[in-house]
């Protein structure tokens, strides 16, 4: 019997382009042999909207964004209560495959939503995406689980309009300059200044509290950018490693986003010892987080040769030319093989916790 894949793309968010780009690409690469795609497209209103099953990978992102006519009600697609344009065909959804970012989608709501209707869905639980999307969180994890990263102090809005000058020389004792002022809860990098010094400070957090009511402020360190893919729920398995190269002197949204401005170096050129702590690090946070399926975790690598932890990217660009995809292809992993893999684990966690009493 095949498997049914509801595909879930578009969304209310900066990224709904990305999303229909990916989603095309995963299409693509599903093998209609073994899986059957039910498109479902969030359009940039956030409404729901189920598409005709695909016999056939579609040319453009044009034939995945449905008009709203066939509108849904994302808890339609709760197995009991499921009735999708095949009406003599009872089978619910069997795996969701959620291509989404940003806040609802990528913050765990969705995952949540998901939960709650029973339904085997691809990557990061709740928990995960949840923790995985607050910087803040996410170091504070980090720290706990003993992994060494840059240092860092956070603030909320109150706090800074309370005493502003009390926080920035909090800022100058802790971390110094340079040092990054960032929104806690963004995937990418809007929101973020580099600065060298008080007045640059004081601008930075006005423009990190326009996206977030947190900010977190990390000591800037001279290194080298690594990342590494993790596949894999209770095992996980690291690729890889990969490293980044910025043809500025910081990365800003512009230059990640649109210009392309980076280069990828796929395999990295580091040392043995190098690598060996990268992929040490990178499965311990993904442990630590209590990831499933998938993570990109982010280092920075010094002079030294000390790996220090950036984040973990719970839901990491994912077309063929992404680099999670690209890390996987190096290690032996197609881009096919690799969505397969992905929803093997999510029918494996889901199946698992079926058998988890929840009364005694
Ligand atoms: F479903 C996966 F595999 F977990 C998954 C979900 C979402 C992998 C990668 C992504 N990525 C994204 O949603 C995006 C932020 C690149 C927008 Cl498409």
């Amino acid at each position: 019997m095949k498997t049914k894949i509801g595909l879930l793309y578009g969304g209310k968010s900066a990224e709904h382009k990305v999303s229909l780009q990916t989603a095309l690409a995963v299409i693509k690469a599903l093998d209609l042999e073994k899986y059957e795609i039910h498109p479902i497209y969030i359009n940039v209103e956030g409404q729901w909207i189920k598409g005709p099953q695909l016999h056939a990978p579609v040319e453009n992102v044009k034939a995945l964004e449905f008009s709203a006519e066939n509108q849904l009600s994302p808890l339609s697609l709760a197995p009991s209560l499921f009735h999708g344009s095949e009406k003599q065909d009872n089978r619910t959804l069997d795996v969701i495959f959620p291509l989404l970012h940003g806040p609802n989608g990528e913050d765990g709501t969705v995952q949540g939503l998901l939960e709650l209707l029973n339904l085997p869905y691809v990557g990061n639980g709740v928990l995960a995406s949840a923790a995985g999307m607050d910087k803040v969180m996410m170091k504070n994890v980090f720290a706990q689980a003993g992994l060494a990263q840059v240092n860092y102090v956070a603030f909320i809005r109150t706090e800074w309009e309370k005493a502003k000058d009390a926080v920035y020389a909090k800022v100058e004792e802790k971390l110094g300059y340079p040092c990054f002022v960032k929104p806690a809860n963004l995937g990418s990098s809007v929101g973020i200044s580099k600065c060298t010094n008080r007045s640059e400070l004081e601008a930075a957090f006005v423009e990190a509290f326009q996206f977030d009511r947190k900010v977190i402020i990390e000591e800037g360190v001279i290194a080298r950018e690594i990342e590494v893919a993790i596949l894999g729920n209770d095992e996980p398995k690291c690729s890889v490693a990969g490293e980044i190269v910025p043809k500025k002197d910081f990365y800003d949204y512009k230059a990640k986003y649109e210009d392309g401005d980076t280069a990828l170096i796929i395999p990295a050129d580091v040392t043995t010892e190098e690598y060996q702590q990268i992929n040490e690090m990178a499965i311990q946070a993904f442990k630590a987080l209590d990831c499933s399926g998938l993570v990109r975790a982010d280092f920075f690598l010094t002079k030294g040769g000390k790996a220090l932890i950036n984040e973990v990217n719970t839901m990491p660009g994912f077309t063929p030319f992404s680099m999670f995809p690209l890390l996987w292809k190096h290690t032996g992993v197609e881009y096919p093989q690799l969505i397969e893999s992905l929803v093997n684990l999510a029918k494996e966690r889901h199946a698992e916790k079926q058998n988890i009493k929840y009364t005694f």
